[in-house]
């Protein structure tokens, strides 16, 4: 399986660092980018990182990695709530899906228990913060094996 990774992330993650930052943490997305790179570089992975408010950009990327790519780590944010789109679009893709979400969504508003993307997680992360993107990055490492 191709080592190229698309590491997704939906709306206002863009303001990761900013918005709430007891809930999220203090990083931001650009950190966290940087640290995912990093990882990445030791493990022998090639990643595209993405972020949008828009649903539509999000389901173009998975569309794209299934051409080209071995996983999709994807924090949908809110979309992971909502979105019958992203699910079929990971439905589509025949790689490794993970699912990240910063905050223990659990722990949280009833709302946010239940996600559309997880009836085609291969794995799910809740409530690590954002080094939750590295231990998904460190499991598809595992999966696909050496280099
Ligand atoms: C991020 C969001 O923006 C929320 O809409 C989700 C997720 C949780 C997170 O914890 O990363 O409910």
């Amino acid at each position: 399986m191709p080592r190229l990774v698309y590491v997704l992330n939906g709306p206002n993650l863009n303001l990761l660092g900013k918005r709430q930052p007891d809930i999220y943490g203090r990083e931001t997305l650009a950190d966290v980018e940087q640290d995912c790179r990093a990882l990445a570089a030791t493990l022998g992975l090639e990643l595209r990182f993405h972020q949008s408010n828009r649903e539509y950009e999000i389901i173009d990327w998975i569309h794209a990695a299934r051409e080209a790519a071995g996983a999709v780590v994807i924090n949908p944010a809110a979309f992971t709530h909502t979105s019958v789109a992203i699910l079929d679009a990971l439905n589509a893709f025949d790689g490794l899906v993970f699912e990240v979400h910063i905050s223990n969504v659990h722990k949280r508003e009833e709302f946010r228990h239940h996600s559309f993307v997880s009836a085609r997680a291969d794995g799910v992360i809740a409530g690590f913060g954002t080094e939750g993107y590295q231990l998904a990055l460190r499991r598809v490492a595992t999966l696909l094996g050496p280099q």
